[in-house]
């Protein structure tokens, strides 16, 4: 007993002290100071939110959020109690026969805490399955009545959505920053039902037909043997299913690209890739393809920074999508359509619609607003919500259709398909994230899950015991619900059934060289770089010929460049080289310049350097609507600065630009790192994690300024003040307004080598 009592107390002491020590820290916070993180023995309000873009480390707000969804439950009720509702007095012991005997079978808590937590996983997305999701609202500018009657695009209608962003081929654990897909999946709750927008961030997809679906996701995900590599297209099966199948090649052009690797979510386009048919309150019909246009433009990190946040921070996107949110930079995008006449042929200058490998350029068909998204609320709960939401092409409203491209055809079976696995039934759609917000009388009754309790006892038509309800909406009803789902009169050809494709689906050159003749110089070397880089991880070399073979096919110079990389011949095309006119829309080096909403800006503190004016430099940068990121020698405060980033914790990837204020000399934890690069007689003036910070972030072609110290720091680190992007002045203030200009454009571009187109 004695032995146990010192054990207790003493583990009691250690709790306490780690306790303390863990009071969090929220600089202005309103109200009260929370209180400390110690268990506390009554029911204590919820952490305010965070107050400001400076705490994006803060915890975030718990338990009192309910928004207005009845659903959501608070973790934070007065007592513990069973699943059943029961009080319970004890959680963390198992009851024994004795302090030190046997666990008793009877103890109904235990085999529930525990067979619940056994059951908690459930099997992650078959692909997309890493992703992050968040609120908000779309409204609608009107502009879209005159095409399609769906309630959704009446102007000033306000509809609430859930966006789902995510990665292709990773696992759920895998990191945000792989050269990927994107997905970008947006649930409208419109007042006529559920509409999903099953969107990527690439506008053209691999396959032409769903029957390959399987084939190209097989050779994506990791070998079957070893499951390695994870989250990556640089692998054989990969490159060797592609080469050979080469109406892959144009979404992979897009891969290799910039957009591969997005700096931000809130920083890609989304494109729902088909062709959609809409229908307008007259019953005529147009065809669409919607498109994602992004406040911020559109922006890319560079391999080097991706594969490096890999490691640094995996959660990159995830972290800025939920920061940005909290901290008020509400992400934002504009819905635009390309309009096209619905012609029987369903060809756009020679371009056909029904391709899912096939984009229209915008300067063809320009692209019309129609509504604003904005994300405004983070999840409350991230299983609740952005694991349990259940996309489906096929949740469509009255007014908006489906065209035959035989991808969409085939998508519009395998999403309901797959949440049956994933969720385990059929009643999905009754989870609070997927419920519709307008009434549901489905007739669909039982299943695993059934959260309803319905009444009545005749759930079939037609029926005369429930008063033959529901009714199916017709001309004698009101006018919403006359305004049902009326599938749109489109002829159907008279025709023998194939399994084939139309010969214009053969044409797998002409549009991915059009992509690329329509890159800026910096970005063709960036591609240049990425096939280089992945083809350069594949094993088999017929593979990597094979691809030459289809780079060859794509642009001589691309070819010859990646096969010099490789070591490897460059073969002669083998198909005719069709110069389509170059789409400036589709490099990210036009428009601009964009707004700074949410960027991250690093600040290299010194303890003896100019404090005040990284003060006022900070104050500033929120103003903006950016977050300061202040990078110190130690943790805790400098001066009466809260530190954000240590030079041991923080790395330059974590920021679009760097403020230098000072010249920290090397701390005594760099020392071992200081002898290993410069020998011990070389002492460097200064700290060498600022050196390599300062290094990574010129390499990347950021935004550097200086001033004061500051400026020395930059000749120490061996940065040439008069570089491109790279400012320097008496004062932070007018510095940071130099930098912010910079930052429009989002890279110091003539930086990377290469000029500018
Ligand atoms: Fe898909 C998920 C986008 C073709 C089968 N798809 C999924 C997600 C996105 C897309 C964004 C993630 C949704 C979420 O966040 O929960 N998919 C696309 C686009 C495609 C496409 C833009 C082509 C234009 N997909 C496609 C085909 C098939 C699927 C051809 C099957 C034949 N997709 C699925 C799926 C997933 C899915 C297996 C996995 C998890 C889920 O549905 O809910 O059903």
């Amino acid at each position: 007993k004695d032995v146990a009592d010192k054990v207790a107390d003493a583990a009691e002491s250690v709790v306490e002290k780690a306790t303390d020590a863990l009071t969090p820290q929220i600089p202005g916070a309103p109200g009260p100071a929370p209180a400390p993180l110690k268990e506390p023995t009554e029911p204590v309000p919820p952490l305010p939110p965070k107050p400001d873009q400076a705490a994006p480390q803060a915890r975030t707000a718990t338990g009192a959020d309910t928004g207005a969804d009845p659903h959501v439950r608070t973790q934070q009720g007065a007592h513990l109690t069973t699943a059943t509702g029961v009080k319970l007095r004890d959680t963390d012991h198992s009851l024994k026969a004795g302090s030190r005997g046997p666990t008793l079978l009877q103890d109904h808590h235990l085999r529930e805490k525990i067979t619940h937590f056994d059951h908690e996983r459930i099997p992650e997305r078959v692909v997309h399955a890493r992703g992050s999701g968040a609120h908000g609202y779309f409204e609608a500018y009107g502009t879209a009545e005159s095409i399609c009657h769906a309630a959704v695009f009446e102007k000033g209608e306000t509809t609430p959505v859930f966006v789902r962003f995510s990665t292709v081929l990773g696992n759920r654990g895998s990191m945000d920053t792989a050269r990927d897909t994107r997905g970008f999946a947006t649930k409208f709750y419109t007042r006529e039902g559920n509409w999903d927008l099953v969107a990527n961030n690439i506008p053209v997809f691999f396959i032409q037909d769903g029957i390959k679906f399987p084939d190209i996701i097989h050779a994506g995900k990791p070998h079957p043997d070893r499951e390695i590599p994870q989250a990556q297209s640089a692998h054989d099966t990969f490159w060797d299913f592609v080469s050979l199948h080469t109406e892959a090649q144009h979404h992979t052009i897009w891969n290799m690209s910039d957009r591969g690797i997005p700096r931000s979510y809130r920083m890609m386009e989304g494109f729902g890739v088909h062709t959609f048919r809409l229908v307008n309150a007259e019953g005529v019909t147009s065809l669409v393809k919607f498109h994602w246009k992004p406040k911020l433009g559109v922006h890319s990190l560079t391999w080097e920074e991706a594969q490096m946040l890999g490691g640094v921070d995996p959660d990159f996107h995830r972290r800025d999508l939920a920061d940005a949110i909290e901290s008020g930079a509400f992400p934002e995008w504009e819905l635009g359509v390309q309009v096209f006449e619905d012609n029987p042929e369903q060809v756009f200058e020679g371009i056909d619609l029904l391709d899912p490998t096939k984009i229209v350029p915008e300067e063809l068909a320009p692209v019309q607003p129609i509504g604003r998204l904005v994300l405004n609320k983070n999840t409350t709960n991230f299983f609740a919500e952005t694991e349990q939401i259940a996309f489906h092409a096929g949740h469509l409203v009255p007014g908006i259709d489906v065209t035959d491209d035989p991808l969409l055809q085939t998508r519009l079976f395998s999403y309901v398909d797959t949440q049956l696995s994933r969720l385990g039934g059929p009643n999905y759609n009754q989870l609070p994230i997927n419920r519709p917000h307008t009434e549901v009388n489905d007739m669909f009754r039982d299943g695993f899950h059934q959260h309803a309790v319905h009444s009545g006892v005749a759930p079939y038509k037609p029926n005369t015991l429930d008063g033959g309800c529901p009714f199916a909406a017709g001309a004698d009803l009101s006018e919403e619900q006359t305004k049902a789902f009326t599938d749109a009169a489109v002829r159907v050809a008279e025709s023998t059934k194939v399994r084939e494709n139309p010969v214009s689906y053969d044409d797998h050159y002409s549009q991915t060289r059009q992509f690329w003749l329509s890159m800026s110089p910096v970005e063709k070397e960036h591609i240049i770089r990425a096939y280089t880089f992945e083809l350069g991880k594949c094993y088999e070399q017929a593979i990597k010929e094979r691809q030459l073979q289809a780079l060859a096919n794509i642009d001589p110079v691309l070819c010859a460049e990646v096969a010099t990389g490789l070591g490897l011949p460059a073969p002669e095309p083998t198909v005719p080289l069709t110069d389509l006119a170059p789409s400036p829309a589709l490099s990210q080096l036009t428009g601009g310049p964009w707004p700074g909403d949410g960027r991250m800006v690093g600040i290299v503190v010194d303890p003896d350097g100019d404090l005040d004016g990284v003060t006022e430099v900070r104050t500033a940068i929120l103003a903006a609507g950016m977050v300061p990121l202040i990078f110190a020698p130690h943790g805790g405060k400098v001066g009466g600065l809260d530190v954000q980033r240590t030079f041991a914790t923080g790395r330059s990837v974590e920021v679009d630009a760097v403020l230098v204020a000072g010249s920290p000399v090397p701390a005594p934890d760099a020392r071992p790192l200081r002898e290993e690069k410069a020998g011990a007689a070389d002492t460097p003036t200064l700290d060498p994690r600022v050196t390599m910070l300062l290094e990574e972030c010129f390499r990347h072609a950021k935004a550097i300024g200086a001033w004061g110290a500051g400026v020395d720091a930059l000749a120490a680190a061996g940065i040439a003040t008069d570089a491109p992007g790279v400012v320097t002045g008496s004062a932070g203030a007018e510095v940071l307004t130099e930098v912010q200009t910079l930052m429009g454009t989002h890279r110091a571009w003539e930086r990377l080598g290469a000029p500018v187109a």
